[in-house]
């Protein structure tokens, strides 16, 4: 395969590979995007849950985008684990270095075991500085909760939730129902102009770690390939899907996912 797109990867490092920037790199590789990085921060864990979170200086974060996208532009950026307010703003003055508005951001705050990866701070700064200057942003129910602040138990509230996104000025948002007690996962797309339900089956498995990076680096990789952002969406949820439904069963706690689901080796390596 060819390279298809270049993009940008903001995120943690998580050092069981399922979740975090490894699982971007992973997701981009597979769908065709050469990937580069600024590592934000770098976490100790395995799939049981995480033991330690080191930041990287806001500094060195800025200058890890700066002086790579000064080389390579890339064609859409993904912005995952963003611990504090610094990190934040040093995010946002390097953003202003970047040509395209194909942005991406999965607002991370707490890993699958409960672990918390932001600060109370910085989610208030998120809310009100960078979710303007995002193309789209990909909350998971907590998440959205703690963004808007309304209780989310049914479709219907995860709708009025984007709304309020979309008043604190967000351009446009997918909603990720896992949380919602629902037989299937509804994942809703919201807009100014329209809102899409995207439903999918829902996969009985513990094996889920990383679906959330996974997910945002699926669809700013398709995104970044000329894909609208809508169908993006729709074919970044189909790849964590499959990347589910043939999840490698590694570890003792919640196990990472199958990156690899898209990919068949090429003959002359077999
Ligand atoms: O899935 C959220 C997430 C994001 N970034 C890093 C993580 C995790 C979850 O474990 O470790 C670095």
């Amino acid at each position: 395969m060819k390279i298809k797109s270049k993009i940008l990867i903001i995120a943690g490092s998580d050092s069981s590979g399922g979740a975090g920037i490894q699982a971007d790199i992973k997701t981009a590789t597979c769908l065709g995007s050469f990937a580069m990085t600024a590592i934000t921060a770098v976490t100790v864990q395995n799939t049981k849950g995480v033991k330690s979170v080191v930041p990287i200086v806001p500094n060195e974060i800025y200058n890890q985008i700066i002086y790579t996208v000064k080389d390579i532009q890339p064609d859409a950026v993904k912005i995952g684990m963003l611990h504090s307010s610094q990190v934040i703003n040093k995010v946002i003055l390097s953003l202003k270095k970047i040509k395209t508005k194909k942005i991406i951001l999965d607002p991370v705050m707490v890993a699958k075991g409960g672990a918390k990866l932001i600060s109370d701070e910085a989610i208030k700064l998120m809310k009100k500085k960078l979710l303007k200057k995002v193309f789209l942003i990909t909350p998971n129910i907590p998440e959205a909760e703690i963004l808007t602040g309304v209780k989310i138990n049914s479709k219907e509230d995860m709708i009025f939730a984007a709304n309020k996104l979309i008043e604190a000025g967000a351009a446009n948002i997918l909603i990720k129902g896992g949380h919602l007690n629902s037989k299937k996962v509804h994942d809703i797309y919201v807009n100014k102009r329209e809102i899409k339900i995207f439903n999918s089956k829902r996969i009985k498995t513990l094996n889920t770690h990383g679906t959330g990076c996974t997910l945002s680096t699926a669809i700013t990789s398709f995104f970044s390939c000329g894909k609208d952002l809508k169908k993006s969406c729709e074919l970044g949820i189909k790849y964590v899907n499959s990347a589910i439904l043939t999840n490698p069963k590694f570890g003792k706690g919640n196990g990472p996912i199958n990156h690899l689901n898209s990919i068949e080796l090429n003959r002359n390596y077999k």
